[in-house]
Parts: C-alpha cells; sequence; structure tokens
C-alpha cells in the first residue's frame, strides 16, 4: 500500500463547493480527495490507497465499483431516464417495493420513495401526523425524538432530533416536538460487549412525557434503534422492547430511523429484525442502493397506509407529499441491482458471522491510550476518547487524519471514532483496520507529550 504524499498543491479551484457538514477552510488548505474506488478501498489523489472501515458514510454496504449497479443504471437510464410518478407510473417503482417488502419485518409492506434519509425521515414524520387525521384523531401531532438524536438535517428532523449544533442555528423549529434522554451511560455500561446491560429504564421517560402532555396530543416517537451518527450509541437491553410496549399501551406509533441499521449492517436486512422489536414506521436510505445513487424510503404498516384509502376511486389525493424523483428509475435499478448482490452474497446476515471477531479485535483497544470506551454491535465499532481539555474533537480528529494519511478511513464525530465496513470486509481486513487503528492511537498519543 502505498502510503500519502504531502503534495502542496494550491486547489485554487476548490472555493465554488460549499461542503457539507465540514471544515471549509481548513479542508481547503489540506485536502483529500479521493478520485476512485473498488471493492474495500479508495485511492486518493496522491494514488494512494485508502481502506474503507466506514462504507463512506454508512452506505456502500456490498463495497465500491459493483458493475452490477453499474450497469443496471446504465441500462435504465439508456431505456427510461426519467418517469413521474404524480398520477403515472413506470413498472421500477413497483418492483422495487415489493422486494423490499418482502425483506421488511411482517406488516411493514407500503413502501414510500424519497432521496434520502433526511428525506424519509420528514416524510415518515408527516405521514404519522396525516395517519392520525385520518383516523380521526387529529388532536395527536406531538411528535417525541431524543437527546442525541441524529434524523437527517431537514426542519422535522432536526426537530426531532438531539444533536445541538444540528438545531441552535436555525431559529424557530418545528412546532409540538418533545424529547426523551439520550441512553449513553459509561458510568455503568463502559467497555460493554454488544447491547449494554444497564438503562432499560431510559424508556420510561416516555411515560413522563405521556404524563406531561396527555396521550392524546402523541402522535409518533422516532427513535435510532443504534444511534450512529451521534457517535454510536446502543440500546440498553430491554429499552427498545421497553418503548414499544409504552408506545402500545398509549396508542402511539413506533417509528425507527434505520437508515444506519437498514441492509445488514447489525446481522439481518433491517436493524429491528435482529434487536426482536418491530416498529410501525421505517425509514431508511444509504444501503438502499449501496450508496450509488440517492434515494430514501418510508416502510409504512399495512393498517397505516389503508388509513388513507377509502372506498371512493375518484380522483382525490390520499397523501399530499411527493417528490420529483421519488421511485426515480436510475435509483430504482440501482436499488435492485444492490439487493440482488446482498442476497445473492449473503451480505444481509454477514455481520454475524463476522461479528465474534470484530468484537474481540475491537476490544483489544479498550487499554489503548485516551481510550474511555469500546462499544459494538453487528459490524459497527465505537471507540470513545477522553476529549483535551478545551479542545472536544481535536484528538479524534488527528486520528483522523494520522488513519488517512496511513491508508485507513475511519469516521469522527466529536470524539467518538466510528467503524461500520462493507459487508464483505474480510477477516485479514477486520485485523488490518484493528491494527492500523491501534497504531495511530499510540502514536498520536506519544506526539502529545
Ligand atoms: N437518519 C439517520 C439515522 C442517519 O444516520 C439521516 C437520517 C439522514 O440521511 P441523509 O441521506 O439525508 O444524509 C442519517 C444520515 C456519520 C454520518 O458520519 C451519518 C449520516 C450522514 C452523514 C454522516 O455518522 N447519517
Amino acid at each position: 500500500m502505498v502510503a500519502r504524499s504531502q503534495t502542496d498543491s494550491t486547489h485554487a479551484d476548490l472555493g465554488a463547493f460549499w461542503m457539507p457538514f465540514t471544515a471549509n477552510q481548513q479542508f481547503k488548505r489540506d485536502p483529500r480527495m479521493l478520485v476512485s474506488a473498488e471493492g474495500m478501498s479508495f485511492t486518493a489523489d496522491d494514488g494512494h490507497e485508502v481502506l474503507d472501515a466506514t462504507a463512506g458514510l454508512w452506505c456502500v454496504n456490498a463495497g465500491h465499483g459493483r458493475s452490477e449497479i453499474t450497469d443496471a443504471v446504465a441500462h435504465q437510464l439508456g431505456k427510461l431516464d426519467y418517469g413521474p410518478t404524480f398520477q403515472l407510473g413506470h413498472p421500477l417503482p413497483f418492483e422495487f417495493a415489493e422486494r423490499l417488502a418482502e425483506l421488511l419485518p411482517n406488516g411493514l409492506d407500503r413502501i414510500f420513495f424519497t432521496n434520502s434519509g433526511s428525506e424519509s425521515v420528514d416524510t415518515a414524520l408527516k405521514i404519522a401526523r396525516a395517519y392520525q387525521h385520518a383516523r380521526g384523531k387529529p388532536g395527536r401531532w406531538r411528535l417525541i425524538g431524543r437527546e442525541r438524536g441524529y434524523h437527517g438535517v431537514n426542519f422535522g428532523g432536526i426537530s426531532v432530533g438531539g444533536i445541538g449544533n444540528n438545531r441552535r442555528w436555525f431559529g424557530p423549529l418545528v412546532d409540538g416536538t418533545d424529547h426523551l434522554r439520550h441512553t449513553h451511560d459509561l458510568s455503568r455500561n463502559a467497555f460493554s460487549h454488544g447491547l449494554p446491560a444497564h438503562g432499560a429504564e431510559y424508556a420510561d421517560e416516555l411515560e413522563r412525557l405521556v404524563a406531561l402532555h396527555g396521550a392524546d396530543t402523541i402522535a409518533a416517537v422516532i427513535v435510532e434503534p443504534i444511534a450512529g451518527s451521534t457517535g454510536v450509541l446502543l440500546p440498553p437491553q430491554g429499552y427498545l422492547e421497553r418503548l414499544r410496549e409504552i408506545c402500545d399501551r398509549h396508542d402511539i406509533l413506533l417509528i425507527f430511523d434505520e437508515v444506519i441499521t437498514g441492509f445488514g449492517r447489525i446481522g439481518e436486512p433491517f436493524g429491528s429484525q435482529r434487536l426482536g422489536v418491530t416498529p410501525d414506521i421505517i425509514t431508511m436510505a444509504k444501503g438502499l442502493t449501496n450508496g450509488a445513487v440517492p434515494m430514501g424510503a418510508v416502510a409504512v404498516r399495512r393498517d397505516i397506509h389503508d388509513a388513507f384509502m377509502n372506498e371512493d376511486a375518484g380522483p382525490k389525493i390520499e397523501l399530499f407529499h411527493g417528490y420529483t424523483y421519488s421511485g426515480h428509475p436510475a435509483a430504482c435499478a440501482a436499488g435492485l441491482a444492490a439487493l440482488d448482490i446482498y442476497q445473492r452474497e449473503g451480505l444481509l446476515t454477514r455481520a454475524q458471522e463476522l461479528e465474534a471477531q470484530w468484537e474481540r479485535r475491537a476490544h483489544e483497544l479498550d487499554d489503548a491510550p485516551n481510550v474511555i470506551d469500546v462499544r459494538n454491535h453487528g459490524l459497527i465499532a465505537a471507540v470513545e476518547l477522553e476529549p483535551r481539555p478545551n479542545a472536544a474533537g481535536h484528538r479524534a480528529f488527528e486520528i483522523f487524519r494520522h488513519c488517512f494519511d496511513a491508508g485507513l478511513l475511519i469516521r469522527v464525530t466529536a470524539d467518538v471514532i466510528a467503524l461500520s465496513p462493507p459487508l464483505i470486509v474480510s477477516e485479514a481486513q477486520i485485523d488490518h483496520i484493528f491494527s492500523m487503528l491501534g497504531e495511530a492511537l499510540h502514536t498520536c498519543a506519544a506526539a502529545e507529550h
């Protein structure tokens, strides 16, 4: 593997692209550019290879450069590049929705297509509120999220989301939301293997919010079964079950945001199947097309969908919602090809086969310098670092840069390092990921002294 060369190119032409969730000025002074990808690796513009331990941004579950997807998209664009889905149809989204329904938990077999995770979340929240109208309970409009939750960046998503910086700059948010407390509790759960033992009782917070607001004002609760973006927070054992129970008791919809946990990340097609709790609505994106074409979707329990349908088969639209690109032909073609690969190669359950080695290697970092927690589930691991005084996030970012130069792509959020490789990762590559990360933790710590 070629190490990264220190180029001094000025990259004077990088100004126009306002980069998302990026320190633009810093990046443009010292850019990290990827120019191609194949299998488990990217290649940077200086020719050095970077092993992808994050599946891009949690999306390239079948690995990069899958020719079946390229071919399917090219073929579809040649045949029908675009077709409206408002009052018209074309075959692909119908076929893709059927295929997804077969994979989803029982009963969630009605699918609304979007273009991203953020749109899926806002769609799900709107469906939840509109459903309460459709069944004659329009007073149920409140939406409950959770502290530290990430549900994308649109107004609905940041309103139920719980990451301070994603909310505080944007003025009044969507009215009628409240939040459960987060479940991260290192005092009791540090260095857990798999789901942490303590904290199921955090779900009882929902009872408190019901007592405060009245169940008859609450439409839905939305949580990530495993929170990813905020730094990988695992649900305590029994927590999701208890949340489900309380929602049932009070007739509140439960939405799982599976944008990260969908498509095999924790060893079943959807996280809810692995975790044994079935929500009423599931949002997804990312792995839906293996990251090749932007697309999201919302899966809804059939009776929720059916509440919008009535015997009047006239021209009345049942749900005033949709996107120009809902069910885009190229996205559906990519999604169908991705599903074929996932199923043919057994990728949707492969995380369970690799989990023991993954967990063992991850926890070999328990004693590495500055590490205050290592946690894991499926093919996800997080290494949490002690923040430097008055410089939160700096330590992890240095490790990110060190790893990138050394040929390993990790993801950092504040001082949490998150790992989530493509599900095609080999056992040797798992060893390599943790050896390189261990080396980076030691080297960066030594440089601090
Ligand atoms: N819900 C969840 C649970 C997500 O993780 C979104 C919604 C929004 O999806 P879009 O497609 O609109 O970005 C996400 C996105 C990270 C990282 O590093 C995570 C996401 C996006 C970018 C980076 O953890 N999650």
